[in-house]
């Protein structure tokens, strides 16, 4: 099985700033979870980080067909994105969303989710931690 995880923009400043939102772990931690959780669920994890929008949307695109499931933070883009989730749609490809902070108990604004529409699971607030249950997520059920 091999699923891809894909972060949006700024997630790789992690633990640089706001901690009292994101907490203190950085992007590094962030890797190192899905290294780990690879080797203890023997599965392939490969990872893309991009604060690109239309590099988030190439690397769905090259999903397709090579990849089982797919995680996705689309960070900012979440709230705007409707190319994303075409792309989530285009792929056909099982995704959970993910994030790290409640956005749900944020602005108004972050409420707002347009890959959400597409996947079948978010999970929010639970903070990395939130992959590994994303990615068990879909080990379980595809
Ligand atoms: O909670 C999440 O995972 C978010 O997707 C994170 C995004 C935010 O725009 C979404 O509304 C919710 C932000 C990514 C990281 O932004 C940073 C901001 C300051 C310092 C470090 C990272």
């Amino acid at each position: 099985m091999k699923i891809l995880v894909i972060n949006g923009p700024n997630i790789n400043m992690l633990g640089i700033r706001e901690p009292g939102i994101y907490g203190k772990n950085t992007f590094a931690d962030l890797l190192a979870l899905l290294e780990q959780t690879a080797q203890e669920e023997g599965i392939e994890i490969e990872q893309y980080q991009s604060n690109h929008e239309g590099c988030l949307v190439d690397r769905i695109q090259v999903a397709y067909g090579k990849v089982d499931g797919i995680v996705i933070n689309p960070a900012a883009y979440t709230h705007t994105s409707v190319a994303i989730l075409d792309a989530l749609k285009a792929v056909s490809i099982p995704a959970v969303e993910v994030h790290i902070s409640d956005v749900d108990a944020r602005e108004p604004f972050r409420q707002v989710s347009y890959a959400g529409l597409y996947c079948c699971k978010t999970i929010k607030g639970h903070g990395l931690e939130g992959y590994r249950e994303a990615i068990l997520y879909l080990k379980n059920n595809i």
